[in-house]
């Protein structure tokens, strides 16, 4: 920035610098399960879409009486029909996913008059997907969105060995739950996929796991190679999944120098009848995070957990590596009163040496209220922050608060994965 024309920052101009540098600052948001217009029906959005999210279904069937498979076998448009009647219409939209869609429908100039689901449609109705997407990236400022990628999802896999112009607001990352964490069906998968492995992880297995592993990652080049894991995660020890990280995943990574990506504290599957709504969380350990970080000096690990107990002493432990760079306040914990909380630790114990949000997207108008909401929590901090700083006499210029800010929302991001 050049010097002479940046403002001289104090008490009365603080709220204001902040906000426009927030404002002008291109996110990076660090993990999505967004995909570009090209991956056909994986492209979501839109208000039907929004209501048939998996958070606000979890929350409204709470409210709706019919079985389970009742719900499921009506069509996509009756189920957002009830959604919006028990979690607004009859009920105040208060809870934030809920919140988050009174946001997005703001943003974006759609009435809300009357509560009528019908006419909110209809104002969607006839919108251009590609020009909506790119204008909710500029009302956003998200310059490069990652997707999660499973090669091992078929109709995923398809649709990226679909020859296509790539969009280059998204980056890969190869994602690898079904491997790691469910070996014994990834072996038919492997299989169909021309790699010859057995159940028992020999070492002509272990080549194949490899040989898959570089394929994928010379085809996607992705920013990482991520895996959430159960609350109950514990490494080393006798199962597939150790064998699997420290033969394959690890070293792998270590060559290619990418870094892992763990996303530690599912309780998957505590309601199979609520399918992708029916996950829970659990507190984890962090011993092996530490085990990870100590015996695997050369690799990077990225790293967020689920449960709310563990976010203190994860922070305390990316003070003790520079190999692990803590990111986002994940799914249940993206909510304002616990995001206010997270992001408060972080920087009274890291300074600005962390990611603070990713957005966890499912639907594109969803970064709406995510970004907008976290942003308005990160603002705020870092307002107290400064103003303590500035009540001391430290000399506190624009360019220094554009570096923080950019360090939080695009640059340690892009260093930790040498982007
Ligand atoms: O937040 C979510 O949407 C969850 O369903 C999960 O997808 C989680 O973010 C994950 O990446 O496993
Ligand atoms: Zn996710």
């Amino acid at each position: 920035m050049n010097r002479k024309y940046e403002e001289k920052v104090n008490d009365e101009n603080l709220s204001r610098v902040i906000d426009k540098i927030i404002k002008s600052t291109k996110i990076i948001d660090m993990h999505t399960h967004l995909f570009p217009i090209q991956f056909e029906e994986l492209c979501l959005a839109g208000i039907d879409d929004l209501l048939n999210y998996h958070y606000l279904i979890a929350e409204a069937m709470r409210w709706i009486d019919i079985p389970y498979d009742e719900f499921w076998s009506l069509t996509q448009e009756n189920r957002s029909e009830l959604i919006w009647n028990y979690l607004f219409a009859e009920n105040s939209p208060l809870s934030e996913a809920a919140t988050g869609v009174i946001t997005i429908l703001n943003e974006m100039g759609i009435s809300i008059k009357n509560k009528d689901l019908n006419n909110i449609r209809k104002q969607f109705r006839g919108i251009d997907k590609h020009e909506y997407i790119s204008r909710i990236l500029d009302v956003t400022g998200v310059e490069k969105i990652v997707m999660t990628n499973d090669p091992l999802d078929e109709r995923e896999r398809e649709l990226l060995l679909k020859e296509c112009d790539p969009d280059p607001r998204f980056l890969y990352s190869l994602r690898l739950d079904k491997l790691i964490n469910n070996w014994a069906d990834s072996v038919n998968s492997l299989n169909k996929m021309g790699y010859k492995v057995n159940v028992e992880i020999d070492p002509a297995t272990i080549k194949e796991v490899c040989r898959f592993l570089i394929d994928w990652i010379s085809k996607l080049n992705p920013v990482y190679i991520a895996i959430s894991l159960p609350y109950a995660f514990d490494f080393p020890d006798e199962t597939f999944r150790t064998t699997l990280f420290k033969e394959c995943l690890l070293p792998i990574c270590q060559e290619v120098n990418k870094p892992v990506a763990l996303m530690v504290g599912t309780k998957r599957s505590v309601n199979p009848k609520l399918r992708l709504a029916g996950d829970a969380l659990g507190n984890a350990k962090l011993d092996s995070i530490e085990y990870l970080c100590t015996n695997y000096s050369d690799n990077k690990f990225l790293v967020t957990m689920l449960s709310r107990e563990n976010q203190h002493e994860l922070t305390v432990l990316a003070r003790k590596f520079r190999n692990l760079m803590i990111f986002g306040c994940w799914w249940f914990l993206n909510i304002p009163k616990i995001v206010d909380e997270i992001t408060r630790i972080r920087f009274e114990l890291l300074g600005t040496s962390f990611i603070p949000q990713h957005s966890d997207c499912r639907v594109f108008d969803q970064l709406i209220y995510k970004w907008k909401h976290s942003l308005e929590i990160i603002k705020n901090i870092l307002i107290e922050k400064y103003e303590v700083l500035i009540a001391k006499g430290w000399p506190l210029s624009e360019s220094d608060i554009k570096n923080d800010i950019n360090q939080l929302l695009r640059q340690n991001f892009i260093d930790f994965v040498n982007l």
